[in-house]
Parts: C-alpha cells; structure tokens; sequence
C-alpha cells in the first residue's frame, strides 16, 4: 500500500482557495526576501494603472487599466524579483569562477540580484569580467561581420521584450540579412499562432475581457490561471457569479481552477469565504485532448445540434469533418482520452446547452505532438455552433510573457510574411532576406552541427527553457561568441560560447532616461489591446543601458563593419522612442496614430478580423479541419512506461525559481517531486516517497535519464505523471516535438520509471 501523502516530506494536502490571506502573506515574504517591503509595495502600486508599468508577469489584459490594485500574488513576486536591492557585481563575479557559478542551483543564480555592469569572458581565469559597453558592441560587430553568412548567427528573443526594441532588433537583423529569429513562442503558442490562421484567418485570440460578461460557458483546456495568469482568476469569479458554467479539461485538479477567494474583495477576507470556480471537472489524460474532442463532435452531429446558418455562411469542410468524426470509434476516443463515454457526452450537453461559449487554453495543448492540429480541432468545436465573432464567444489562446504576442506583431518571426518584407523594403529601402530562418529547435541543430556560430540572446534562458539540455548546451559551447542581454544572472550565461558577453539592461520597472526625457515602451496583452508602460525606480546600476539602446548600440555597430549600405540613424531612433513608435506605425498594419492612440489610457485595440467574421484565409471561409488519428502521438500510451508532463510551481517564472512551494498542489519546500496515481505507484511497486529515476523510452538511456526524483501519490489519470519543468527537462529529446510549428512536446514524454539505484 501507498503510505498517505502526508508522511513525505514537504508534501501536505492544501485545504484553502486560490488567492486568499495566503496570497497576501506570501507576497509579503517574497518582497521581504528581495528586501524590497517599502519600495516594492509602492511599485506595486502603479503596476498596471494608467500613468504606470504594466506587469512583467503574465499577458492577461486589465480591466482598462483603471483598477487601482490589480495586482496579484505572482505579479508580485514578478516585481519583487526585480526591484531586489540585491546585486549581482563584481562581489559575485570576483568571487566565483564558472564551474564554482555552474554548482549552484538556478535559485541561488538569479537570488545574486540585479546585474549591474557589461561582461565579459575571460578565458585565462575562467570568470566574467568588467567591459565598457563600446568594446562590447565592437567585439560583437566583429564577430557578426566575420561569419560567411548572416544565416550563421542566430536572433533569440524572450517575450519581455517591449515593441519599440522588438521592432529595432528585427530591423536590425533583417538588415545585417537574416530571419534567423527562434524565439520563446517558438517554445510556447507556435502551434496557434501556426494552427489558427489556417481555420481563422489570424493566429491570435477573438474574444475581449468584455466578452466574458456575456458567456454563458468556458471551456478550460490545459492551463493553470491561479498560477499562471492570477489575474485571471477575478475575471473567472465575476462569470461564476453570474451563474455561468465552466468546465474545466485538465488531468490535475488544479485549485486555482476549482475555488479562489479574491484579496481584493473584503467580504472574502473578512469571512475566509471563496467563490466556487469550475462548475464541472474532466480529468481527462495527457494528450487525451483530441479524442475527447472528437467524442464531443460526435454527440454534436448526432444531435445535429448545429448551427447550420453560421456553416452555411460562413465556413467550409464541413463534410469532411463529419465523415471523420463518424469514422472515429469511441472505444478508442474512451481509452485515449481517459474519460467514460457518459462524461464526454455529459460535456458535449454542455456545450450544446450554451448559447455562447469562450474556449481559453494554453500549455497543456500546445506543448504536443500535433498541437497545431490539436488546436484546430478546438476551433472546430466552436465552429460547428458559430462561438466565434459574436458577443460572449470565441477562442482566447493565454498567451505566456507579457509581451510575447507584440514581438511578433512588430516582426519577430522566422517564417515573415511578404507584406512585412515589403513593408520594410517600401520604408527602409533596403531587400530584406526572403527566406525563412530557424526557430528554436531549429537553431540549436544549426549550432549543434556548426552551421551557426554566434547567438544573441535579446532576455530569456535558452540553456534551461529549452528542450534536450544535453544538445542545447554542446550548442551554446560550440558557439564563437554568445551574447545574453539580460536583468539577472542565469545558467545561459555560464554555458557559454568561446567568447561570451552579458549585457545588462533595464526592467520595466526603472525610469528609463534618454536624451529627450523618460521613456514608455509600450506592450499588447492577450487580447490584442497595445498600452504604454513606464517605469517608476531608479535604475538598479548606473551602468544599465535600455534595451532599445542596446539594440542600437550593436546594429550601428555592426552595420558600420559589415559596410552595409542600410542608412538609419539609430542613435537618433533611441533619443526618443516616438520615433521608433513612428517607423512602428508606417510598417505594422494597426498601428496608425500609433503615438496618439497610446497617450489614451488603456491603449487601443488591434483589431482582430475572425471577431469581425471576416476569414482571412485562402478561401475566404472558416474552415474545418480533418486530423484523422485520435491519439495525437506515438508517445501517448508507452507500453512500458507513463506519459509525463511537465509544469510549472506556483513559485517560478519559467525558468526563474522564486522559491520551492507549489502551495496549492500541496508542495512545500522541494521541487524534485514527480506525481503519479496511486494505481501506478503500486502497479511499479514503489511507495510514496520512494526515490526514483526515470529514462525516456525510445532515446538513449545514457543521456535522457534523470535521478533522484521522489514519487509523490496525486489525484491523476492511470498512466500519466507530472514533474516540474526546469527540471525534466533533460528528458526530452529535441526530436520530441510538433511537427508543423516545432513547437517541443515538453507535455508528452513517453517514461520509464525505476527505482533510483545509485549509479
Ligand atoms: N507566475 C507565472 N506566470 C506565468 C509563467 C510562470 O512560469 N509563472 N509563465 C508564463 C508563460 S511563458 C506561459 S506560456 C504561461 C503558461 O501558463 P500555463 O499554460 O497555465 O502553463 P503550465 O504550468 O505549463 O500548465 C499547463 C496546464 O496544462 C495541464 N496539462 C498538462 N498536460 C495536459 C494535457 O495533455 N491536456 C490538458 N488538457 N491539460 C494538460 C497541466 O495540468 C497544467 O494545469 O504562463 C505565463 N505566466
Ligand atoms: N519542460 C518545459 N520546458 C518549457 C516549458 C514547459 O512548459 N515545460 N515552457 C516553455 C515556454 S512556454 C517558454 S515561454 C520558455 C521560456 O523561455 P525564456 O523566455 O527563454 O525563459 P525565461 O525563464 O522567461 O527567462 C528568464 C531570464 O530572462 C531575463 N529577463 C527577465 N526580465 C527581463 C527583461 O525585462 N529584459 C531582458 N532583456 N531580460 C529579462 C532574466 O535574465 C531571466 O534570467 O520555456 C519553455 N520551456
Ligand atoms: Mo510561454
């Protein structure tokens, strides 16, 4: 028999909501910890308002930016992290060499505070040393200007990254000539961005916050919003309240989905009460996502509870749908999606039973093998009865870095669309490259294998966020030169190449000074609304550069050593980001007036064609998409293993670890935990708290193998285990990915679990 969960270490059931007085206790150790109590509570305070910074967290919009606390726990400790009074100088840069840096945990690295001075590699004591910014920007110029071709560097960027450098970094790129820009959405909504224009026509989410006043059902698919998106929770407490349903489609019950009691609201406070989030709850498997969704089309073209009208009108494919969705059996749809017959049906009455229904996803769709088409599948599901593009309905995609949609709307992209080649070539008078460059995966082969030989890296972690860290680190070593710009220190800058640079830039939270005053940048949330952000602090370091001016700083650079023709004054862009915000507004459609329309608080809309039922697709229509396999990968049922997912505590970003509880999957004070039913823990014949090893079947053992885990009895589908992503992620191979948007499938990993035996 298991042992009870409460007898392993660090592990006890929690008990309260999301949110609550435990929310504002550990807001207050986290600020408490960064020593940040008095300023970071007043910066807390113009986070997300008109006049002030919008929140690094996550991408969910603010109610029109007119709430006075619309901060949330994780924001918090998002800006907690930031404004530390910790600093990462040459106290810590003297003190340790690489290897001593390298023994570290990722904690202890970014814990060392805020960066404060350019970096350079020195090979002869194996340190980080002090370098002024002009040699750093020269040895990169001339790093970039010896490559045979502008295809052998490679253009990282982390969705942080604001539009006006985003735009600055992509023009720079395309004029030194590449499109080699992998990028964290490559890592993250790849296959929506990929998969939606396809059906839809765009690549981004239709509904608005208002929308979900008018709901009368949302449809939750694979993400975990009181960790990830908190301010989420506030929206989703107003539509419960209302008496609307939301069903949930996940295979952990995560609490912040199942009740949340808001600090805001003083009678929840005051009383311990909460409000009662899903209303029903599928436990479904990993990857089971695609079978149930075609058991629910099943019900619907068997009830013909369609909307014939909307079909008619509007879409295309809708024979082919029907007949694969006929042709798919249901004990195959029951056994891969883990789910009983009834309850799938139960979940199509839902549906059919609702007059307007959102569909809000995230990772736990797109981290897959065939994402992309798992996620057309769910635009089907709202397509057979029109969900999209009237009030109250539609597809709402939640984006991960709070700018990760910008960046791609102002041109960070691999795969560039004509109209923006030509956009560049009309305004800067330069033939951008036409050819398609590397995303993430793409570019560690490219410099696994050579054919790529300096990377900059513009915010991020690459060495730890991406997939297969056994390739991606040969990578980065076998680079000329890496370059990370960067707030703190992290192990991409210790898994270097021969020469290697860290340039430290400003948060969003710092007032941000150039020659014609403070600075905004400006952002675009979830649902395609653009709004200013301004920085408030005193810079952490003298020595920070803005990131715009950074980009300047190695485009004048380098254009000037590679004798580009390109003629742009880039000192002059960044004396005054209306400038950059001008060139914004002649290249990317949407964006006219673009310096007016942000001096509005709350910004302005996009726009968003499907919302407006205007299919932006090659045949004009929505279409239906046929995917003809239930199961979406060969890795979803291992014969001799489970499927493993990987997640994210409540107490990281990404690869940022704040601290070691996941408070409401009951984790306290470890993360080397890997969750697994009860049935599984004694089919294998292992107890909870056993220390075990798993291995990735299918891949070599003597590298996709990781030890020292602890099994940890959860509420899970037969067949399924969940660890945490830093983590496990030594166990997926590169190749384990979507096909179509590349997208790694860190959700799926076919394992096999041991009993740990040291080695
Ligand atoms: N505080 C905080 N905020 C963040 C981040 C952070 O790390 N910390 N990261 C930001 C970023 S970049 C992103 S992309 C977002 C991520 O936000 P989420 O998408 O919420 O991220 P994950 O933690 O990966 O959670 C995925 C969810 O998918 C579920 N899941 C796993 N496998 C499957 C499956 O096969 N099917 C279904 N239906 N569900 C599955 C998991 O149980 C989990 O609830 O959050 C952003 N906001
Ligand atoms: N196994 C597994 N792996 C995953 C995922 C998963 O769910 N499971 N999720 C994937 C997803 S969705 C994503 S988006 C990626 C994330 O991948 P990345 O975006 O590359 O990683 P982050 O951890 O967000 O980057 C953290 C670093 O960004 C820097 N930084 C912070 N703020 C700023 C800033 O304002 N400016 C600059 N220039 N730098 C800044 C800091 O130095 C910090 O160390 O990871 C992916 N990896
Ligand atoms: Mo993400």
């Amino acid at each position: 028999m298991s042992k009870p969960r409460d007898t392993i270490k660090g592990i006890h059931p929690y008990k309260g909501p999301a949110g609550g007085w435990d929310a504002l206790k550990s807001v207050t150790r986290h600020l408490y910890e960064q020593d940040v109590l008095v300023k970071g509570n007043r910066t807390l305070l113009d986070m997300n308002k008109p006049e002030g910074f919008d929140c690094p967290g996550c991408a969910w919009p603010d109610p029109n930016h007119h709430s006075s606390f619309e901060y949330c726990e994780n924001g918090a400790k998002a800006i907690a992290w930031e404004t530390t009074a910790k600093r990462a100088d040459e106290t810590v840069f003297d003190r340790y060499t690489i290897p001593e840096l390298m023994a570290q945990t990722d904690h202890w690295l970014e814990d060392q505070g805020r960066l404060t001075d350019p970096l350079v590699y020195d090979a002869a004591s194996d340190r980080y040393q002090p370098i002024a910014w002009g040699e750093a920007f020269a040895l990169i110029a001339r790093e970039l200007a010896a490559l045979q071709s502008p295809d052998e560097a490679e253009f990282y960027a982390s969705g942080r990254t604001s539009n006006e450098a985003a735009f600055l970094y992509q023009l720079f790129v395309r004029a030194y000539g590449t499109n080699n820009f992998p990028d964290c959405s490559n890592m993250c909504h790849e296959p929506s961005s990929v998969g939606l224009p396809k059906s839809i026509g765009v690549g981004k989410g239709t509904v608005l916050l208002e929308d979900f006043e008018e709901t009368d059902l949302i449809l939750s698919f694979g993400h975990n919003p009181g960790t990830n998106h908190p301010r989420m929770l506030g929206t989703l407490r107003e539509v419960a309240k209302r008496g609307a349903r939301i069903a949930v489609f996940n295979p952990i019950r995560e609490r912040g989905l199942e009740r949340f009691a808001d600090p805001k609201s003083l009678k929840d406070m005051a009383t311990f009460g909460s409000t009662q989030l899903a209303t029903d709850y599928f436990q479904l498997r990993i990857g089971g996502d695609i079978a149930l969704l075609k058991g629910m089309m099943k019900c619907l073209f068997e009830w013909d509870a369609l909307d014939h009208e909307f079909i008619t009108t509007h879409t295309a494919g809708l024979d082919a749908l029907r007949a694969d969705i006929e042709r798919s059996d249901w004990d195959e749809i029951v056994a891969v999606s883990g789910l009983p017959r009834a309850e799938i049906t139960r979940a199509a009455r839902l549906y059919a039973d609702a007059k307007s229904v959102i569909l809000c996803y995230g990772m736990g769709i797109t981290q897959h093998h065939n994402a992309t088409e798992t996620v057309q599948q769910l635009m089907n599901l709202l397509l057979l009865r029109g969900n999209v593009g009237r009030p109250g309905a539609g597809i709402c995609p939640l984006r991960g870095h709070s700018n990760v949609q910008g960046d791609r709307t102002v041109g960070i992209w691999e795969k560039p669309a004509p109209w923006l080649l030509d956009a560049i070539e009309r305004e800067f008078g330069f033939a951008p490259p036409r050819h398609h460059g590397h995303t993430v995966v793409e570019a560690i082969e490219a410099m696994l294998d050579g054919r790529s030989k300096v990377f900059i890296g513009l915010g991020g972690n690459v060495a730890m966020a991406s997939s297969d860290p056994a390739k991606t680190w040969a990578a980065m070593r076998r680079q000329n030169l890496t370059v990370w710009i960067s707030t703190k220190l992290n192990r991409s800058h210790l898994v270097h190449g021969k020469q290697a640079l860290i340039l430290p830039c400003l948060g969003r939270t710092e007032i941000d000074a150039q020659a014609s005053g403070p600075q905004s940048i400006t952002v675009e949330d979830s649902m395609s609304m653009v709004h200013a952000s301004l920085g408030m602090n005193k810079p952490a370091s003298p020595n920070l550069k803005s990131e715009p001016v950074i980009v300047a700083g190695i485009a004048k650079a380098t254009l000037a050593q590679t004798q580009s023709p390109v003629q742009i004054d880039w000192d002059w862009l960044v004396a005054d980001y209306d400038r950059i915000r001008d060139l914004i507004a002649r290249v990317i459609p949407g964006f006219t007036n673009f310096n007016e329309k942000i001096r509005t608080p709350g910004g302005f809309y996009l726009g968003n064609t499907a919302r407006e039922r205007e299919w932006k697709t090659q045949n004009g229509k929505a279409n239906f998409l046929v995917f003809p396999f239930i199961a979406p990968n060969p890795n979803h049922s291992p014969k001799d293993g489970l499927v493993l997912t990987t997640v994210r505590s409540h107490d990281q970003y990404n690869t940022t670890i704040y601290g070691y509880d996941d408070r409401y999957r009951g984790v306290f004070g470890r993360r080397d935990v890997v969750f697994m039913s009860t049935e599984d823990i004694m089919a294998l014949g292992l107890e909870g708290g056993d220390s075990i090893s798993l291995e990735t079947i299918g891949a070599d053992p003597a590298i996709y193998r990781a030890d020292g885990f602890v099994v940890v009895p959860y509420d899970l589908p037969r067949g399924c285990c969940v660890a945490y992503y830093p983590e496990a992620n030594p166990l997926i191979p590169l190749e384990n990915r979507d096909a179509v948007s590349g997208t790694p499938a860190y959700k799926a990993v076919p394992v096999r679990v041991m009993r740990h035996v040291a080695r």
